[in-house]
């Protein structure tokens, strides 16, 4: 069940559901976040407490290509064929790892958010994702997530749409 979310640290920092907000913004969405007590860390655990079908999750995945950190939203039903993707951009695909992920975006693994990262990333979107109506995304943290439209992803990211993923 989704809990009214808190717009609080004790630390003087901004929060990452503050930082995530203040992206949003900027990249012209206000999203309404909820939050999921029992989390939504990975693309099944967070379509089970949307009660949603696991193709409208994204799962921001963080790639390097030729060492720069990229982006790949990618439809929770789907994997990331890495050949493909070096093919769309151009370079040598490897995953970054959990460090790599947190230094390129400013948000841990599971919490990710599509955009609102410390700097922007080179992004691409599963085409798969174009499927559905509204897909829900991570919103900075493993338990919270919001909904928006295949639209206003592709927009706010900056995406390219792709095929990069398989079934
Ligand atoms: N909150 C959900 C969906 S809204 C979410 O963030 N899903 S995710 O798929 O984008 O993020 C989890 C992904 O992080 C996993 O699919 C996995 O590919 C990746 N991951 C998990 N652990 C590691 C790790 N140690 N190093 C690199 N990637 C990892």
């Amino acid at each position: 069940m989704a809990v009214a979310d808190s717009n609080h640290t004790s630390s003087g920092r901004a929060s990452a559901r503050e930082r995530f907000l203040a992206g949003a913004e900027a990249a012209g969405i206000a999203p309404e976040i909820l939050r999921f007590p029992e989390g939504t860390r990975t693309a099944v655990q967070a379509a089970t407490a949307v009660g949603c079908e696991l193709g409208q999750i994204v799962k921001s995945l963080v790639f390097l290509c030729d060492g720069e950190a990229v982006l790949a939203l990618t439809s929770g039903s789907n994997r990331v064929d890495t050949a493909r993707l070096g093919t769309v951009l151009g370079g040598k695909i490897t995953r970054a790892d959990a460090d790599g992920v947190r230094e390129a975006t400013g948000y841990a693994i599971g919490g990710t958010p599509p955009f609102g990262h410390d700097r922007p990333l080179r992004a691409v979107v599963d085409r798969a994702l174009l499927a559905y109506d509204t897909v829900w995304a991570a919103a900075g943290t493993p338990d919270t997530v919001f909904e928006l439209t295949p639209g206003e992803l592709v927009r706010a990211s900056g995406a390219e749409v792709n095929d990069f993923a398989v079934g």
